[in-house]
């Protein structure tokens, strides 16, 4: 029997009943909202939901930037026990509609920064049947046809202010309820949504938040990965509000001058950091070698952090990195470096209540030191995925996830990535398939064969790179071709250097040889 626990409830109302309403909880470019502030929104909007129709257990798709409403959005959908499915906002607009369509959402939140987005998803090539209406956040220029309505923001506000106090309750969700949804790419190509439970957030701010990293009420966080992400909405949202923390929310994109000015300004004590974002920091002269005084813990995760970009870190900025690894699977991280006891290279060890082992291709435990895919008994694990049945068979085993890293331990127990034993590339911390690369790519009449792998840039991290065969004895004009790429994919899939092959190596069986292709490709 599954214990009465609502995760908004957990997040915001406790923080207030702690006597610490009058603290900051979320701070913004526009305004700070307290605790007492949001628990006080939330509630309304969760009567807003309420009043437009919406149901526990229903999704309803949050495209927007990082701003408090988001945030408010989020858990007052919580609170009502609906689902938040927070998208990416780098995803296109046949993407989103693309996601609208498998979450079978009726309704979909889209914030102002978006709305041309959101409108072209919404246009005539994309039947979206399920979807009834459109909240927009400040007048976003939405402007769907009907029968799919729009609401403000607002009028969803003042539809809960006007509900009866009763509306304003938690659902009666369990630990087990469904939660939240997150969309990745993950190990097997399209994207799939891993489904989240009630009680998994709490967990992850308890086991990650409090016990590795002990964050408190005096922490103000500040994450350059965003809400959509699992990493981001850990960071941002789940595990400082879960420590009477503040979260600083920036709409604006992660580059070095915009984090500068955030750590100038806000002045977080938490920084949550990806290795890209590190390195490009180290590569502007401009941010102050001081920019991280402030800073008592920087954390880094959505990509293995180099051991030399460790070194160069701590040698411009002072910090000890907090590397670690977590997986949307997973909610958040579950295997990390300990602040104070970091070992340069490795993510260090397990984080309490996770177990980790390494398995060999025929599913017995790896010998001490050889290399072999991590798995991970994760109390916070999805409970699979949404309409993937296979995907979520090859991935959850039992109570363990396979989380597709090749990984060995060192003598002292430190675990260190090897990379992944499948084909995905992760790029800034994102999965990207090399498979829809290699399908904008041979959509140009003047590529044969293509063929997208990970190779390492000059900071040592994965970036994806296109092998491709020209189609006749025409030059290829790489710059072309990468222009090609930026009209269809996000920034972080496009290609960052074109290596044109004459043809490309081949499997006994007459399959491109990835390895092989890499092989050359790094020669
Ligand atoms: O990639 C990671 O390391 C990560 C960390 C926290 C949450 C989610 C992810 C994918």
């Amino acid at each position: 029997m599954s214990v009465s626990f609502n995760a908004a409830a957990y997040l915001v109302d406790r923080q207030a009943a702690r006597g610490l309403g009058d603290r900051p909880a979320l701070i913004g470019p526009r305004s700070t909202l307290t605790y007492a502030d949001l628990a006080a929104r939330v509630a309304v909007a969760s009567a807003g939901w309420r009043a437009l129709g919406v149901r526990p257990e229903e999704r309803v798709v949050i495209h927007a930037a990082d701003r408090p409403e988001t945030v408010v959005a989020l858990l007052s959908l919580l609170r009502m026990g609906a689902v938040p499915v927070p998208v990416s906002t780098m995803n296109t607009a046949a993407e989103l509609a693309a996601l609208v369509t498998d979450c079978r959402c009726r309704f979909l939140l889209a914030g102002s920064e978006f709305c041309d987005r959101v409108a072209d998803a919404l246009r005539g090539d994309h039947a979206l049947p399920d979807l009834v209406g459109v909240v927009v956040v400040d007048d976003a220029a939405v402007r769907p046809s009907p029968p799919v309505i729009r609401i403000r923001w607002e009028h969803l506000m003042a539809a809960g202010e006007a509900s009866p106090p009763g509306d304003r309750s938690p659902d009666r969700t369990t630990e087990d309820s469904p939660a939240l949804w997150l969309y990745t790419s993950g190990t097997t190509g399209s994207p799939k949504a891993a489904m989240h439970r009630h009680g998994s957030i709490r967990t992850v701010a308890e086991h990650y938040g409090r016990q590795v990293l002990g964050l408190h009420e005096h922490d103000r966080c500040f994450s350059v990965a965003k809400l959509f992400f699992a990493y981001g909405l850990g960071n941002s949202c789940l595990l400082p509000l879960a420590a009477g923390a503040a979260a600083i929310l920036d709409p604006a994109p992660p580059t070095p001058p915009s984090i500068a000015r955030r750590l100038a300004e806000d002045e977080p004590t938490v920084y949550f950091g990806v290795p890209t974002s590190y390195a490009a920091l180290l590569r502007t002269p401009a941010v102050p070698d001081t920019a991280f005084d402030g800073v008592r813990l920087a954390v880094s995760a959505g990509e293995p952090l180099p051991e030399e970009l460790h070194h160069r870190i701590r040698a411009r900025f002072g910090i000890d990195p907090v590397n670690g690894m977590g997986s949307t699977e997973a909610l958040h991280i579950f295997l990390s470096n300990r602040p104070g006891h970091c070992r340069p290279g490795t993510l260090g060890k397990p984080v309490p209540g996770y177990e980790l082992r390494i398995h060999t291709g025929d599913g017995t435990e790896a010998p001490p030191g050889e290399p072999g895919v991590l798995r991970v008994r994760a109390p916070s694990a999805a409970s699979g995925y949404w309409c993937r049945p296979e995907a979520t068979a090859t991935v959850f085993q039992g109570p363990w996830l396979d989380t597709g890293d090749l990984f060995t331990q060192d003598a002292d127990g430190f675990y260190v990535c090897h990379g992944r034993a499948g084909d995905m590339i992760k790029s800034g911390g994102i999965w990207v398939a090399p498979g829809e690369v290699e399908n904008r790519l041979l959509q140009h009449p003047a590529v044969a064969a293509a063929c997208v792998v990970a190779l390492p840039d000059t900071d040592g991290l994965d970036r994806p790179v296109a092998c491709v065969v020209p189609a006749s004895a025409q030059p290829l004009d790489p710059e072309l071709l990468i222009a090609f790429c930026h009209d269809a994919l996000a920034a972080y899939q496009r290609p960052r250097h074109i290596l044109v092959f004459t043809s490309l190596p081949t499997t006994g069986t007459g399959k491109v040889s990835r390895r092989a292709v890499r092989q050359e490709a790094s020669a």
